[in-house]
């Protein structure tokens, strides 16, 4: 508050403002890209705004602008609480740079955030990292509307779907409110692709930092870097179960320049990850076809390829991974057969069947410490018949069932 100046803040103008003075009404309007949201103000709040374009602390406003102390005080309160005015020396000013837009049609009719959630679903609608298609984008859209559409409120009966263990191991999760859709990460057509990586960074960081375990709904392959980085940085022990027909460790020529203002894509997102140092270790499950013909296992990655799992499944084999370890999953849906899972930019012949998926989870994940996974590469655009939204939305239950929450 402006009243203790003993440590005056350094206050800065959110860079993603549009800001327009109408003349004809002597009205001012802000329009925040980051949230969408618009606020109609006095002109007042438009010149402290445009005093703020550069640091600043408030002692400058006060001399410069001849306002009263309580006016100025109300502006400034308003425009920090609606993150219009970041103050720099708060920490972790930069979740007001960020926002995700709730949504009305919340997967399983679950709750919208609140604090005691402790499973949070997000959507990153974004598909621009996949060089064949961006229809991965609407699948956050398409997987809340597939839930509505077919009344999936899974308070109860709707556990029948399912074998009495995962039912089982489903059902606290969806009482009193442990479960909850905080909508879609926001991405304005405006925003670079960097830029928009970086605030899935953010979100994730947010989300690992409150203890939360959040499930992402991608979206391509390329979002795993920035939610993977922000859970390395959350537990510095991080392991990585990876579902995948590839292995998304290949180079590209448009690696080496800065293509589209890319950072990565979701062809070699992996490499980026395994040059994180808080990444331990990478465990690929289902890797094959002709891309990956010459495959090497780079240091801590470990390659299972799906014709070499699907015969260690068969004969009962146990999958040693080390336990009592962070598990983060990225599971990128054409690590299934095609047959299976039709809906996907870049699918692979030969993949795992539904119930192998089922049984290679029961073999890895109970007991793990999984503090956040996603599913990726699911695209409406291949997808007429709905069959990918069907495996997916599968995949996502069987995820979460495995998640220890209290
Ligand atoms: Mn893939």
């Amino acid at each position: 508050m402006i009243t203790d100046v003993s440590v005056p803040s350094l206050l800065q103008r959110s860079p993603y403002l549009d800001i327009s003075l109408s003349a004809q009404t002597g009205k001012g309007t802000i329009f925040n890209i980051i949230s969408g949201k618009s606020y109609e103000v006095s002109p007042v709040i438009i010149s402290i705004l445009d005093f703020f374009k550069k640091p600043a602390t408030i002692d400058g406003l006060l001399v410069d602008m001849d306002l009263g102390a309580d006016q100025v005080d109300q502006a400034l309160t308003y425009l920090q609480k609606n993150g219009l005015l970041l103050d720099l020396s708060e920490e972790g000013w930069e979740r007001f740079t960020t926002d995700v837009i709730a949504v009305k049609n919340r997967i399983f009719g679950v709750d919208a955030y609140h604090d005691r959630a402790e499973v949070v679903i997000v959507g990153i609608p974004f598909g621009k990292g996949n060089g064949k298609s961006m229809g991965g984008a609407e699948f956050p859209f398409h997987i809340r509307e597939f839930s509505q559409n077919n009344n999936l409120l899974l308070k109860g009966a709707d556990f029948l779907l399912f074998d009495r263990l995962t039912a089982t191991r489903l059902q606290p999760l969806f009482r009193g409110g442990k479960l909850v859709d905080y909508g879609n990460l926001f991405i304005s057509a405006n925003e670079s692709t960097a830029f928009i990586y970086a605030k899935m960074h953010q979100v994730a960081s947010q989300l690992f930092d409150a203890g939360k375990i959040p499930a992402f709904i991608g979206g391509d392959h390329s979002i795993s870097y920035p939610l993977i980085k922000a859970a390395a940085e959350q537990y510095p022990n991080l392991h990585v179960i990876h579902f995948d027909a590839h292995t998304d460790t290949y180079g590209s020529r448009y690696d080496h320049v800065n293509h589209w203002g890319k950072v990565h894509h979701y062809g070699n997102f992996m490499t980026k990850c395994l040059e994180l140092d808080n990444v331990q270790e990478v465990y690929q499950f289902g890797i094959r076809g002709f891309a990956n013909a010459g495959a090497k296992a780079r240091p801590k990655q470990h390659i299972r390829w799906c014709h070499q799992v699907s015969e260690q499944l068969r004969q009962g084999y146990r999958f040693d991974l080390p336990d009592d370890v962070p598990y983060y999953v990225t599971f990128d849906v054409d690590v299934l057969d095609p047959t299976v899972l039709p809906g996907t930019a870049t699918p692979v012949a030969g993949g795992f069947s539904l119930a192998e998926v089922k049984q290679l989870f029961d073999q890895l994940l109970p007991g793990r410490k999984i503090v956040g996974f996603d599913i990726v590469e699911a695209n409406p655009a291949f997808d007429p018949t709905d069959l990918t939204t069907q495996v997916a939305m599968e995949i996502l239950l069987r995820l979460m069932s495995y998640l220890t929450i209290s």
